[in-house]
């Protein structure tokens, strides 16, 4: 069977050769990105066993966000902080699963990196077998190594994030990481148990015609994004809408193909759903790094400043054309 993917670059070399271009690198976020990589692939596996493994289904408690937590949300998020907590490379954890960010317990070495995760992003698609991920962002702290990280050391700009990424459960598994230095995209092999480089120096075109919404919402957008919506169906102008309500899976796609992913403010909602901290950020640190482009609708979002670790902000992001052809519109008070 041939190959899609370049044997010789698993994830693992990918992460030794990046870091040891730094000279300063402790090897703390290459233990990082491996520990990343480790629970990425338990929960792939469980993920993919769901069914089968009275995986399905909610846990009958809610979240922090008030929303229904799944058993593979619970799941998800316990094997990423057992995953992280131990290795003294993590001082913080911030999760959406969790109301308050889990300090690294006293008994392990406190490290450089805050690491921000939505563990399974889109769960309201795991009974249906739709494609879910996980989000997550990486920081270093501000304050010493060794010490007890603080809430500054996570609520800060975008623009500081050292590294983001996501790992898509679908047809396949797939980790999408951006070090700084382009977006790469590797896919898991199960028969091997590791990630190899499938998909290089991912780029986005300057321009797209696909929009991925819930349209559902449309009588409480702002009229003039609305308007905008509407004209891309007009004949003749050649747009599709894709939406499945996983912002991984909605983002790859567009990622991959081309395409803007909106999630507006509401009349009820100003601030929209998706959160800044682990999953607007991560994917705009991304989409940006593939030259694309990511605002609220009037600022660039990795400008933003969270206040609280779930805070909320409205999201277009996607090709750099259509964002700022909506922020323009927008911004235009
Ligand atoms: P979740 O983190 O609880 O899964 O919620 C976030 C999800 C995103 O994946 C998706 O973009 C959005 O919610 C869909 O929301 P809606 O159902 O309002 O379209
Ligand atoms: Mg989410």
């Amino acid at each position: 069977m041939a190959q899609h993917y370049d044997e010789g670059m698993t994830l693992h070399r990918f992460i030794f050769e990046t870091t040891q271009a730094h000279p300063d690198a402790t090897g703390q976020f290459a233990t990082l990105l491996q520990q990343v990589s480790l629970a990425g692939r338990m929960v792939s596996s469980r993920v993919n066993r769901a069914g089968l493994g009275g995986m399905l289904g909610g846990t009958g408690e809610t979240n922090v966000q008030g929303e229904y937590v799944q058993k593979l949300d619970e799941y998800a998020n316990s094997i990423f902080k057992n995953a992280l907590e131990h290795p003294g490379v993590v001082a913080l954890i911030a999760s959406e699963e969790d109301e308050e960010p889990a300090y690294t317990p006293e008994r392990f070495r406190s490290g450089r990196y805050v690491f921000c995760m939505d563990p399974l992003d889109g769960s309201s698609n795991i009974d249906v077998n739709a494609s879910i991920g996980t989000i997550f962002a990486v920081y270093r702290r501000r304050t010493p190594e060794g010490s007890r990280a603080e809430l500054a050391d996570v609520l800060r700009p975008g623009s500081e994030i050292g590294a983001a990424g996501y790992i898509i459960y679908g047809s396949g598994t797939i980790l999408v990481l951006s070090t700084g230095n382009g977006v790469h995209g590797f896919t898991l092999d199960p028969s091997v148990g590791e990630f190899f480089l499938s998909h290089p120096n991912i780029q986005l075109q300057d321009s797209a015609k696909t929009y991925s919404v819930n349209e559902g919402y449309a009588a409480s957008w702002d009229p003039r994004l609305r308007a905008w919506v509407e004209s891309r169906k007009e004949a003749g102008m050649g747009w599709s809408a894709r939406y499945i309500g996983s912002l991984v899976a909605d983002f790859h796609r567009n990622l991959l193909k081309g395409g803007v992913f909106l999630y507006p403010a509401t009349d009820s909602s100003p601030k929209g759903k998706l959160r800044m901290l682990y999953e607007a950020f991560p994917l705009a640190y991304i989409v940006e790094q593939a030259g694309g482009m990511a605002t609220d609708g009037k600022n660039r979002i990795l400008d933003l400043c969270p206040t609280g670790l779930h805070d909320r902000t409205p999201l277009y992001i996607g090709n750099r054309a259509q964002v700022e052809e909506i922020t323009a519109l927008l911004s235009d008070r």
